[in-house]
């Protein structure tokens, strides 16, 4: 073989062997969700594959419990550890039940964040909020408000009982009822678990407790979903508004038909897209997570970390006839 060919052959070996380094060293992120079957998350997972593709050395993998409850999730966590996944980004069913074993993962090297609903602070390196939790709670609230002038009887249909996100906006509502919207009367808060039948069934328990509510506020979007369906299917259109946080994509037809006036979001693509990124910049060490640490997010932006290591995006958005058509093409 010639000296040149021989070069040649050399390099090509070297760049293969790169290649299959390269490959190797793909930094494994699962994303992991309350449940599976939940567009939200799958609006999430949409975007945790946008900066998948945009970081280039990334795997992810979507996972979750087919129920949203902390024991499985940890079932799910722990063979992700036997996987050795690099990073672990969750939305958490339960704030302190997944501490033990996110604990765990970190232990083992892993970089654990959580987003949309999160851990206690042991049990993760940051955590992600879609939004300011007190403006999310103030925002539901006045969602229903803003179409009851003479004020009213309102309940609240929430995801489960555990859930931080939701358990966190309910307590920011609750705070800025008294002041704020002194007609409002919240009568009652009941969980779906963010399960379909679950919470129709919930819905159609606060229409029969509370015959003269006015609303129906869903903090979630499975539960507002099903509310919205049985104010339709009890034909009480015009008579309780339902409103909550809903995937444009899942709600604009209760927009269109009138069970309900308005609803909010943040954008769940964006969500997922930030947290793959967080969780990816940790792994591979170019970002420490620390008080005052202001992260880059890619088209994002950038997120300052607070002394919990805690980080908020964008405010949420709300959603009318005026422009859910636009918006259900997005998520
Ligand atoms: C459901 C989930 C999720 C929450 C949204 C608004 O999909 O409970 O955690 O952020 O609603």
């Amino acid at each position: 073989m010639s000296f040149l060919k021989k070069l040649m052959v050399t390099a090509a070996f070297s760049a293969a062997m790169f290649v299959n380094a390269a490959y190797a060293e793909n930094v494994k992120i699962a994303l992991v969700v309350k449940s599976l079957g939940n567009g939200f998350f799958d609006a999430a997972n949409k975007g945790a594959e946008e900066a998948a593709k945009e970081l280039g050395d990334v795997d992810i993998i979507y996972t979750g419990p087919t129920k949203a409850t902390a024991e499985p999730q940890i079932e799910v966590i722990n063979s992700l550890i036997a996987q050795k996944v690099d990073a672990i980004a969750i939305s958490a069913n339960d704030a302190d039940a997944l501490v033990p074993a996110l604990k765990k993962a970190m232990d083992r090297g892993i970089t654990v964040i959580s987003w949309d609903s999160g851990v206690a602070p042991e049990g993760r390196q940051l955590h992600l909020n879609p939004s300011d939790t007190n403006l999310i709670g103030e925002t539901i609230i006045k969602l229903a408000a803003d179409y009851l002038p003479e004020g009213g009887d309102v309940a609240i249909l929430s995801a489960s009982s555990t859930a931080t996100n939701q358990n966190a906006w309910i307590e920011a509502a609750k705070k800025v009822l008294p002041e704020k919207f002194p007609k409002i009367n919240l009568v009652a808060t009941v969980y779906g678990d963010d399960d379909s039948a679950k919470s129709t069934d919930e819905a159609k328990g606060l229409l029969k407790s509370y015959p003269n509510l006015k609303a129906i506020i869903a903090p979630t979007t499975v539960g507002v979903v099903a509310a919205a369906q049985v104010v339709t299917d009890q034909g009480l259109i015009g008579k309780v508004n339902v409103t909550g946080l809903a995937l444009p994509s899942e709600f604009k037809k209760f927009i269109d038909n009138g069970a309900s006036q308005a609803v909010a979001l943040w954008n769940p693509i964006d969500l997922g897209y930030s947290a793959v990124y967080l969780a990816h910049d940790l792994a591979v060490k170019k970002e420490e997570a620390k008080p005052g640490a202001t992260l880059s997010i890619g088209r994002v932006g950038k997120v300052t970390l607070d002394d919990t290591n805690s980080a908020a995006m964008a405010p949420p958005f709300k959603f009318d006839k005026s422009n859910i058509e636009e918006f259900s093409k997005i998520y």
